[in-house]
């Protein structure tokens, strides 16, 4: 008899575990690739009972073809400026309710009001950088300053350039010396151009450039800034260098879409990455600069000022940020599209 009564506790016990863990309430993040750590991961799932899946994209252009057919799953997304204009003009963002963002107040406002959400309604800024050249100083010497080392035929096959098409298509614009928003045909055209001319030196078009760079495939890649100062720690030789005809500057943020099965979560989620010992771990593994000041007491001295984070006054100058084209975004598809049909 006793026997049957610990069998039938041991049933229940299976049963009401076994029910807990189904309804362990999953959190699913789009973002960029190295953007989310194992330890910020680990510590919401830890502190909140949940489950945290990371799924990655390599370009804005890829987040939002892939929200426009449709994907429902996601709770959190990381769009760069730009693309957040973008999804809020095609209603696919949830505006975000602020009482249960306590730790918004954290924020610099030197990253808030931007042109991309003026109020902050939709998005909070989760990093912010640059796009420029990372080269392996022991390989090329003099120091490139000029996007035209990406055409030198010296390097062919040596050298990636980001899968981006805005990027991409702006670096050429930039060495034209027009806009990275440039709306004229022509320009957008001889940007194009320069690309296929181009190809036959390029080795790869891959967004994560710091692979490429750490495991010795290329010597040389089209690059955001914190992937080049992530590969420095394995290559200590590769220096970054915006070139002097100028680059892009952005911010990715960190957005809840319409579609998000767990809203509630998400905004505990967007809270959590606020609080100022976890935006340090996002700089720490990132090496994307922090937008919450205080964090930086959390941050060791090498990441609080580096010149990969914060480049000197006159760079800032140069840079641009990526803007909506609005319809003449069709210009910049079918460009891309010649490119990489090449
Ligand atoms: N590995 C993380 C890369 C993040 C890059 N942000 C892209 C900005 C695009 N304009």
């Amino acid at each position: 008899m006793r026997n049957r009564y610990i069998f039938l506790i041991l049933i229940l016990l299976t049963l009401f575990i076994g029910d807990s863990v189904g309804q362990k309430k999953q959190l699913n993040i789009f973002s960029w690739a190295g953007y989310v750590s194992d330890d910020i991961r680990q510590g919401f799932e830890k502190e909140f009972g949940v489950t945290v899946l990371v799924d990655t994209f390599a370009s804005n252009e890829d987040l939002l073809t892939k929200l426009m057919a449709g994907a429902t799953g996601y709770d959190i997304i990381m769009p760069s400026d730009y693309m957040v204009s973008i999804l809020i003009k095609q209603n696919l963002l949830e505006e975000l309710n602020r009482d249960n963002i306590p730790n918004f107040e954290n924020i610099s406002p030197l990253f808030l009001g931007k042109y991309f959400d003026p109020e902050n309604q939709y998005s909070i800024p989760y990093t912010f950088g640059t796009a420029g050249i990372a080269y392996d100083s022991a390989v090329i010497s003099p120091a490139p300053d000029s996007w035209e080392v990406l055409w030198d035929k010296q390097y062919k096959n040596q050298f990636s350039m980001l899968d981006d098409q805005r990027e991409t298509i702006g670096a050429a614009l930039k060495l034209l010396g027009y806009s990275l928003n440039s709306t004229e045909p022509e320009e957008i055209e001889a940007a194009k151009n320069k690309l296929i001319e181009q190809k036959p030196l390029v080795k790869q078009y891959k967004s994560e450039a710091e692979e490429l760079l750490i495991a010795g495939d290329v010597v040389m890649a089209h690059c955001w800034s914190g992937d080049a100062f992530r590969a420095t720690e394995t290559r200590p030789t590769i220096r970054y260098v915006i070139p002097k005809e100028g680059s892009s500057q952005f911010i990715d943020a960190v957005c809840i879409p319409k579609s998000a099965p767990h809203k509630a979560l998400a905004e505990q989620f967007i809270d959590y990455l606020l609080r100022p010992e976890v935006n340090a771990k996002i700089t720490a593994f990132t090496k994307y600069g922090t937008c919450v000041p205080t964090a930086k007491a959390f941050l060791p001295e090498n990441l609080r000022e580096h010149k990969f984070i914060y480049p000197p006054k006159e760079v800032l100058e140069s840079l641009e940020w990526l803007r909506d084209p609005g319809d003449f975004t069709r210009h910049y598809d079918r460009a891309w599209e010649e490119v990489k049909a090449k």
